[in-house]
């Protein structure tokens, strides 16, 4: 592996997975909240009311931090903490950012902060949510007041979070939070998404004249037709199109693919919500593009699947999450990405794996996970070698969190936590990554 000096090693996580403190600080319920309450969504019922209690063990965790050796680290910001009504700001709320950031700094790790990870307040949602246009000045409202409150003590900024996720998954699928299952208030919703991220960069860069690099980032999946048959490639460009293509053309062409607005518009009853500059508000250019990577995707031809397509058979080795680990075809996405999207400096935001982790005699052996982690830091080598300019790497995740409608059943942290007693374990996948870090150093220093 080889890696410049500059490169930046991190780890992420995000406000409802692990600060817990749900009632404190004048916080109220996002959507996740009232989610994980709802009968039969999140695995036996679990929330993230206490999560990691990361809200009162911040300063052990920067500890860890700390001691991992990482340049950065990644974390989300809790709108219903900042916001816990329409148009009521609180300071409280913010004043744990302002200290997390601060004290992050203190110890010389940089701040990278998103301000969208899912948890929408309940107002926000009340009031039509992502699906009304509204969101976009309410998001705005949101942006606004925490560009004031730190930008000075950030590093980057990140607008959105996996907006397919957010978007399709919240409200197509139905597996995330609000829960709908209406393809059309998708669509909308993560336009407005879309539109928000637009108008946050240009806030930050015009009323504030900021030079703090910000972008946003996508959860991208190379996906493979089964077969060479006309019908498994026209599965493969649909699905390529719902996870991947209706994402990277708004934000870098300015544009959704015309072949998906049309199979789209099966639900979609008309595109009216699409107002004149909103291309040209979502396609603002950023500083970087970060870009979450988990796993590739095979898919079949089955009529009724329609655009989502069939997940076909892959006899790939898997993950806990049951997902292909898949190094090599990280490589074939990002090689794709310069080619036919943007040569923006690119943030991998998020790359891990959840395992069934156990604890002996005070230790977790993931040699599964570890082996996951060195594989594809070495493709970010590779990539990087051929020119490809990733210019960090985000270890997903610091601790085992809330794993959304998986609750506490998916363990993807390099440090353990025992949710009982709040104890952090380090597995020995955290000793190796904090390795990999230092070993960055001392080679530099003999090869310079
Ligand atoms: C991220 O989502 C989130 O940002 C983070 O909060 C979360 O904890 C973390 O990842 C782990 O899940 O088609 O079966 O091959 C990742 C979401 C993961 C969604 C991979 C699409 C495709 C799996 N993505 N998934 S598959």
């Amino acid at each position: 592996m080889n890696f410049s000096r500059d490169f930046v090693f991190g780890t992420a996580t995000s406000s409802y997975q692990i600060e817990g403190a749900h009632n404190e600080g004048g916080r109220t319920p996002s959507i996740w909240d009232t989610f994980c309450a709802t009968p039969g969504k999140v695995y036996e019922q679990h929330n993230g009311d206490n999560a990691c209690d990361h809200y009162h063990r911040f300063e052990e965790d920067i500890q860890t931090l700390k001691k991992l050796g990482v340049d950065a680290y990644r974390f989300s910001i809790a709108w219903p903490r900042i916001f816990p009504e329409k148009g009521r700001y609180n300071p409280e709320g913010m004043a744990f950012y302002k200290n997390l950031a601060k004290r992050l700094r203190e110890e010389g790790i940089k701040p990278a902060v998103t301000l969208y990870h899912w948890d929408l307040p309940m107002w926000a949602h009340e009031e039509g949510g992502w699906i009304s246009r509204e969101s976009v000045e309410w998001f705005k409202d949101y942006a606004r007041t925490c560009f004031t409150e730190l930008d000075s003590l950030v590093d980057s900024w990140i607008t959105h979070n996996e907006p397919w996720c957010a978007g399709f998954l919240g409200y197509h699928q139905g597996v995330h939070a609000p829960g709908h299952t209406n393809m059309e208030e998708a669509v909308k919703a993560v336009h407005h998404m879309l539109l928000s991220h637009g108008e946050a960069v240009s806030m930050l860069k015009t009323e504030f004249s900021s030079s703090t690099p910000i972008g946003i980032t996508l959860n991208l999946s190379p996906i493979y037709a089964k077969s060479d048959s006309a019908n498994d490639q026209l599965a493969a460009n649909n699905a390529d199109g719902y996870s991947n293509r209706w994402f990277l053309d708004p934000v870098f062409k300015g544009t959704y693919p015309a072949d998906m607005m049309n199979l789209f518009s099966k639900y979609v009853h008309s595109y009216d919500f699409i107002k004149e500059g909103d291309m040209e508000t979502i396609s603002v250019p950023c500083d970087f593009f970060g870009i979450n990577y988990y796993s590739r995707a095979i898919v079949e031809f089955s009529a009724a699947q329609d655009f989502m397509s069939k997940g076909a058979f892959s006899d790939y080795e898997k993950t806990g999450m049951g997902w292909d680990i898949a190094p090599d075809e990280f490589k074939d996405l990002i090689i794709r990405l310069r080619n036919e999207y943007t040569d923006l400096p690119i943030y991998i935001t998020e790359n891990g794996a959840a395992y069934d982790d156990e604890v002996v005699n005070g230790k977790v052996h993931d040699v599964l996970r570890t082996r996951y982690i060195e594989q594809h830091i070495q493709a970010v080598s590779d990539l990087n070698d051929l020119g490809m300019n990733i210019q960090g790497y985000y270890l997903w995740s610091l601790l085992d969190n809330f794993e959304w409608s998986f609750g506490y059943d998916k363990r993807f942290g390099m440090i353990y936590v025992d949710f009982d007693t709040q104890e952090r374990i380090w597995k020995d996948s955290a000793y190796r990554y904090a390795e990999i870090i230092k070993q960055r150093e001392a080679s530099l220093q003999i090869g310079s």
